[in-house]
């Protein structure tokens, strides 16, 4: 069965902002057989290959003919001479509090020095930048800062594995890790498993976690690939939604100026994208909205040679009937956690 869903986007944005994300779904049920021979029936959000037709979001400075210039102008007048939409929040709840432990907090991981690192890969400039506009977060109390060198597998991986998350990694409520990545895996400085963490080894929001954000290359692309056969689902035991990319993501991001709908470069900038998103998840988007939008604006014009699929995945809570990449914590709306999902969906919107 196919359906769509379509993305809420807000009141009428700013000329350079409206490059809002409208994902498309497909919803994939298949039965299984479990481990216990039992049949079960699961559903899951199923997000194809890369196509653009389905993922698309809207196009952004492509048409700069003239009379088609004159038409948008033509339709701006009108919109700005009619009074505002209403803008549509979700779940209005002002009482909502963290399930956890009643405070809000953030951490951060970031790598730019990996020359000194165990993993050999090439020094990045923009993962503190990234840090640091995170830990801005309104209303979020600073959790924790790993720097470089001691950003370890320790701090991601679970204590089943040896690991020390219950005090770095899902001692927080959101957490970014900004450095390089790979499929299913994140660069850390110094690991016992070769120079990387996969997911497979991560259990997340078992204690505090609810988003994270993988700052990194392609750390998302099996999710996108085969959602149902990622290892990140392992990764999910309290966890509302990650947030990343599924592809190749530059390091900069990029300022622009728009002339009716004809775009340009003025410049490039470190943590935007983080800059983007704490703007707009303060100010009562959600957490898929947040990351989908201030990645679109912030990458959209970075002249980057491949497009660039930004992504977020979690479970589907079936009590609520809600997606935790639906959280907005200010404006309310927060989901159950879930501690065993069988459900998953994804939203994804290609760049450039
Ligand atoms: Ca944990
Ligand atoms: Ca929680
Ligand atoms: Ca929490």
């Amino acid at each position: 069965m196919l359906i769509s869903v379509e993305e809420e986007v807000g009141a009428r944005q700013p000329l350079r902002q409206y490059a809002t994300t409208i994902p498309l779904f497909v919803i994939y049920y298949r039965t299984v057989l479990e481990t216990n021979s039992q049949l079960l029936f699961e559903r899951y959000i199923y997000i194809p290959p890369l196509n653009s037709s389905m993922l698309g979001g809207v196009e952004m400075g492509k048409v700069h003919k003239p009379f088609i210039v004159l038409f948008i102008t033509a339709v701006l007048s009108l919109a700005i001479a009619l009074p505002a939409p209403l803008i549509t929040v979700r779940a209005a709840n002002p009482s909502v509090t963290d399930s956890d432990n009643g405070v809000w907090s953030v951490g951060a991981m970031y790598i730019n020095a990996y020359s000194s690192c165990q993993c050999s890969a090439n020094d990045l400039q923009c993962c503190d930048d990234a840090a640091s506009y995170i830990l801005t977060l309104p209303g979020f109390r600073q959790g924790f800062l790993l720097a470089d060198g001691a950003v370890t597998d320790l701090a991601l991986i679970d204590k089943t594995y040896g690991g020390a998350d219950d005090v770095y990694a899902d001692s927080v409520d959101l957490l970014l890790f900004a450095g390089h990545g790979d499929v299913d895996n994140l660069y850390v400085c110094n690991s016992r498993f070769g120079c990387c963490v996969t997911p497979s080894m991560m259990r997340l929001g078992d204690k505090d976690l609810e988003w994270f954000i993988v700052d990194s290359c392609k750390a998302l692309k099996s999710m996108y690939d085969d959602l149902i056969n990622s290892p990140w689902i392992k990764a999910f035991k309290g966890l509302h939604a990650v947030a990343g990319f599924a592809t190749t993501v530059p390091d900069v991001d990029a300022t622009y100026v728009c002339i009716f709908s004809w775009c340009f470069r003025t410049g490039y900038a470190c943590g935007l994208r983080e800059k983007y998103f704490v703007n707009y998840f303060s100010s009562g988007e959600t957490f898929a909205t947040a990351w989908l939008k201030a990645t679109k604006e912030a990458l959209s014009y970075v002249g980057f040679e491949e497009p660039i699929i930004s992504c977020v995945f979690g479970p589907w809570d079936d009590k609520t009937q809600s997606y935790g990449i639906y959280d907005a914590p200010y404006k309310g709306y927060l989901t159950n956690d879930v501690y065993s999902p069988v459900y998953f969906m994804g939203m994804c919107t290609t760049i450039g």
